[in-house]
């Protein structure tokens, strides 16, 4: 068994689509094992996403990521890092297939409703951010 991190991000909250997200991770068979809304302070959004810090929209994506709440889960199932980033769809929800999460609900690049994370070692770093073993489920 695999896991990942994923976030609905502000947009995703607040256009009131969680439910709709989380549905269909649920549907693909996929097992919600950690979940809590926060509030990322403007530290802890530039600490997330440092790997991004030298690019030109790293300002506003960390702005955008405090913009207000966001709902972090940790996803199990087999496979579910590429399982999870092929519901979710291209980062560009212009380029996303239809169906996907981003194609049907996001509205640009930056403000694209779910983070996932793209690999076990990120994956790995980014639970350990959000959730104690405590807070998963086993
Ligand atoms: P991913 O979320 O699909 O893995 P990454 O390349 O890791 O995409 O970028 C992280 C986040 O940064 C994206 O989800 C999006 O919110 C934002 N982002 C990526 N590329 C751009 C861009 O060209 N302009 C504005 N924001 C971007
Ligand atoms: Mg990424």
């Amino acid at each position: 068994m695999e896991r990942t991190l994923s976030i609905i991000k502000p947009d995703g909250v607040s256009k009131g689509v969680a439910g709709e997200v989380i549905g269909r991770m649920e549907r693909a068979g996929i097992r919600i094992c950690a979940m809590k809304m926060v509030r990322l302070t403007l530290e802890q959004a530039r600490l997330f996403y440092a790997v991004h810090k030298e690019r030109p929209f790293f300002e506003s994506l960390t702005q955008f990521m405090t913009s207000g709440p966001i709902i972090a889960m940790v996803l199990e199932a087999e496979n579910v890092i590429v399982k999870n980033r092929d519901l979710m769809g291209a980062t560009n929800p212009k380029e996303a297939l239809p169906g996907t999460i981003r194609r049907d609900f996001a509205s640009d690049v930056e403000k694209n409703i779910v983070h996932g994370s793209d690999g076990p070692e990120t994956a790995a770093q980014e639970i350990k951010f959000f959730f104690s073993d405590l807070e998963i489920q086993h």
